[in-house]
């Protein structure tokens, strides 16, 4: 069904649609969960506001856009012929090919038609009489839905509106994630990027060579990893492709759904010479290896953290020739431990800053203050005379997405409010107060970067098919967790999380990034195999923490 098969028809208040599911999102979970409550027999819709599939790899088109994970893990692995019907070109793909991958996902699953696109969901309230949620769309349809199933992403509400006089700016300004289709004009141009977290590094490094000047303003450098992207040959193709089976089953039983895992000879167990030949080995591996598969212990020993720090602050300083762009670029060990922000992978990044036409500005103690006319102005007073600004300023992650949908659960009570208060869910399927709203990707969950995200979304998108199924079969029309299974959640989450250097680090990982949003608890679940068998462990037991009606 497509978008003209709905009547608008808010003015009127009647009801424009009924289903058993409404799913909102077409990225890798929406596509998914659609195809697996259709096998099920439900009435299920998909409402997606871009006009056309791709989730996050639809919105952030921005040159230099690619995979962080290896294309070969980060697919459907559900369906052998699925996965074996596609193959990669590299071993990190780029965007274009990312979405060619989502286009053929999408047919072979046979979603396409079940989607609206260029739809947004505007509002969406449950009746406690009935049971069900009211959704409205910005095309006036009323849509009269048992489930309301949020696969909206956990870093898909960008932060656009981040400086005074933005308005004002007489040059074209674009945040990375809102990247143009028809592709944004760079060439012989006067650039800003503000912003150097896994997407700047990614835009800086990819448009240096081709514009006039690239003025980068750096708060906060990253550790990096750098990337190898080798071509892959048919050979090479075959030889995943025939890892298959072991791929699939490999990626449920590691800490981040990764087919490689942290070693299970620890640092503390290794000499001096071998604990150097692990970090190297997997620093040379061209992957995001040393973060997610050298020693778990760098996330909760502050010595452990301090060394592999130092090991790669010495690499990325090597690169640099200029002593102002190591104190710019490279993270002090007051700053934060490797790895406990995300770390992004990079080709060349260091290098395009011995560019004539590029210049690192630091703003960490000359903040931006605000955007004029001509660019950008420090608090100092300097002006940066620009032609185009791109903010790389990242999102309000995990909660974003649904806190500006604001759902209203029993009673009226918003999510917003809610979690305006404290951000709390029950294993990231569904929060309190919110009965027969279930969800993927937000907080409590294992998700990005710290999980790969298909590997948790297929997982996620399971249970959440399986939890729908187990009430058919039972009769039940209403779901919701208990006060008391939420809090187990929490505080177990926490035990988990807390203890982490993550925990004690400010970024987008714990809501630090964000003015205003409570911070302090890690957003992300850690753990992506262990959240697995909890969570079915769950569903085994009958849904313990679950109150059905
Ligand atoms: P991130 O990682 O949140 O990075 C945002 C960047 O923008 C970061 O360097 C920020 O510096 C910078 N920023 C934000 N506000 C400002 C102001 N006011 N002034 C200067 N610099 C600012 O977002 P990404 O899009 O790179 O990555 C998000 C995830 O998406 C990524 O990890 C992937 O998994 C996909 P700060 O660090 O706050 O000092």
């Amino acid at each position: 069904m497509t978008v003209t098969d709905t009547r608008p028809d808010t003015e009127s208040g009647e009801t424009t649609k009924t289903l058993d599911a409404l799913v909102i999102g077409a990225g890798v979970a929406g596509l998914y969960q659609v195809y697996q409550l259709k096998k099920l027999g439900l009435n299920v819709h998909g409402y997606e506001e871009a006009s056309d599939v791709g989730g996050t790899w639809y919105w952030n088109r921005y040159p230099g856009a690619r995979f962080d994970s290896e294309g070969y893990i980060y697919q459907y692995m559900f369906d052998e012929d699925l996965y074996k019907g596609w193959s990669w070109s590299k071993k990190f793909p780029d965007q274009s090919e990312i979405e060619d991958w989502f286009h053929y996902a999408t047919d072979k699953l046979g979603v396409r038609d079940d989607f609206d696109f260029s739809t947004r969901i505007t509002s969406a309230e449950f009746d406690e009489v009935t049971g069900r949620w009211t959704v409205t769309t910005d095309r006036g349809q009323i849509i009269d839905t048992r489930f309301l199933v949020s696969c909206a992403g956990m870093l898909s509400a960008p932060l656009t509106s981040m400086f005074e006089g933005q308005d004002t700016f007489l040059g074209e300004i674009f945040h990375t994630s809102r990247w143009p289709r028809d592709g944004v004009q760079l060439l012989n141009k006067r650039v800003a990027v503000i912003g150097t977290g896994a997407t700047g590094i990614q835009v800086i490094q990819t448009i240096a060579p081709d514009v006039e000047l690239l003025k980068v303003f750096v708060r906060t450098p990253q550790f990096t990893l750098p990337m190898k992207n080798p071509d892959y040959t048919t050979a090479d193709v075959r030889a995943y492709h025939d890892k298959f089976e072991h791929l699939r089953d490999t990626v449920k039983t590691t800490v981040v759904g990764f087919e490689y895992d942290y070693t299970t000879k620890e640092w503390a167990e290794r000499t001096e010479e071998e604990r150097r030949e692990l970090l190297e080995e997997c620093y040379n591996d061209g992957s995001l290896k040393l973060w997610i598969a050298s020693y778990l212990s760098m996330f909760v020993d502050p010595d452990v953290s301090a060394a592999v720090s130092d090991f790669v602050r010495a690499k990325i300083g090597a690169r640099l020739r200029d002593p102002k762009l190591i104190d710019l670029l490279v993270p002090k060990p007051e700053d934060f431990g490797f790895g406990t922000h995300r770390v992004p992978l990079e080709r060349g990044y260091y290098e395009v800053f011995h560019r004539p036409n590029v210049e690192a500005i630091g703003v960490r103690n000359n903040p931006i203050t605000r955007i004029v006319p001509e660019g950008i102005e420090l608090a100092d007073g300097t002006l940066h005379e620009v032609d185009v600004i791109i903010m790389a300023t990242g999102f309000d992650a995990g909660s974003g997405a649904l806190s500006r949908l604001d759902p209203k659960g029993r009673g009226g009570r918003s999510l917003a409010d809610d979690w305006n208060r404290e951000i709390r869910s029950t294993m990231g399927f569904m929060v309190h107060g919110y009965p027969n709203l279930l969800t993927t990707g937000i907080p409590l969950a294992p998700s990005a970067a710290l999980c790969n995200m298909p590997t948790c979304l297929q997982q996620q998108t399971e249970w959440i098919s399986r939890l729908i199924g187990h009430m058919q079969e039972n009769g039940h029309r209403v779901v919701e967790p208990t006060l008391e299974g939420e809090e187990a959640w929490v505080q177990h989450h926490d035990e988990v999380t807390q203890a982490t250097l993550i925990a004690k680090t400010d970024s987008w990982y714990n809501g630090a990034n964000v003015e205003g949003k409570p911070r302090g608890r890690v957003l992300s679940y850690l753990g992506a195999a262990d959240f697995r068998q909890r969570t079915d462990e769950n569903a085994d037991r009958g849904y313990p923490g679950f109150r059905f009606a």
